[in-house]
């Protein structure tokens, strides 16, 4: 590749918009006083180094990154309940500013490893001083548990180089498990944690206006 900054700019560009979008949508549900299924909204494009070694643990040829990598853009929507999932999914099918490639549940089919996530891959187009670009984004969409532990796996995978031990693996999934039961305690009682939030949202915005 001769040019990363050029290759990744488009990349930049649908992070750094799409973020923009999904961060006003939260804010909207808040300013309506409704429970709102997005809790935050980050964003990142993968780094060079990541990109060529996953090129090369995936055979992608360098001049296929654009379509055959589709986490190149990345866009992680993290959410309190596991039902905010697939309420964030259904407005995600609503949209007409992208078009869905591709969807994975890893929530109904966890991973081997004990990762849980919903990810859905777009066609996002960016517009650009050369005109239309339309690139590959990955939206995962997970709960504040799910993210917790994807988190703390991640960094030990990087420790380990892919390689946990087996007495860490046996752990994370243990906590994987215990993540997963954190989300179905939370369901249950999710009415009477709504209730508080709208209230003290409510209370919010009279000291405010006080
Ligand atoms: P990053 O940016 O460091 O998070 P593969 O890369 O082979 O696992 P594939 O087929 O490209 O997977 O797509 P997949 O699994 O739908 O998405 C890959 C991304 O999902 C990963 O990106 C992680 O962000 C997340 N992910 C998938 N499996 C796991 C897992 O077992 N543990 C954790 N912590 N995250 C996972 P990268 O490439 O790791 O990059």
């Amino acid at each position: 590749m001769s040019n990363w900054d050029t290759f990744l700019s488009p990349y930049k560009q649908a992070v750094e918009e799409l973020k923009v979008k999904f961060k006003r949508l939260r804010d909207q549900y808040q300013m309506s006083s409704q429970h709102t299924p997005i809790e935050f909204v980050t964003g990142r494009v993968k780094p060079v180094t990541s990109i060529l070694e996953k090129a090369a643990r995936k055979n992608i040829p360098l001049d296929q990154l654009s379509t055959q990598m589709q986490d190149i853009a990345g866009i992680r929507i993290v959410c309190q309940f596991v039902s905010d999932i697939d309420t964030v999914v259904e407005m995600l099918h609503e949209r007409s500013d992208f078009i869905i490639v591709e969807e994975r549940d890893y929530i109904k089919q966890k991973k081997a490893s004990g990762y849980r996530s919903y990810h859905m891959v777009v066609n996002y187009p960016v517009h650009t001083i050369e005109g239309k670009k339309e690139v590959l984004v990955e939206i995962q969409i997970r709960t504040m548990a799910m993210n917790f532990w994807a988190t703390i796996e991640h960094s030990l995978n990087y420790k380990y180089r892919g390689e946990i031990p087996a007495t860490i693996k046996k752990r994370l999934q243990n906590a994987a498990e215990a993540a997963f039961l954190l989300d179905e305690e939370m369901s249950k009682i999710k009415g009477e944690v709504r209730e508080a939030q709208r209230i003290m949202m409510k209370n919010q915005e009279k000291n405010y206006r006080s």
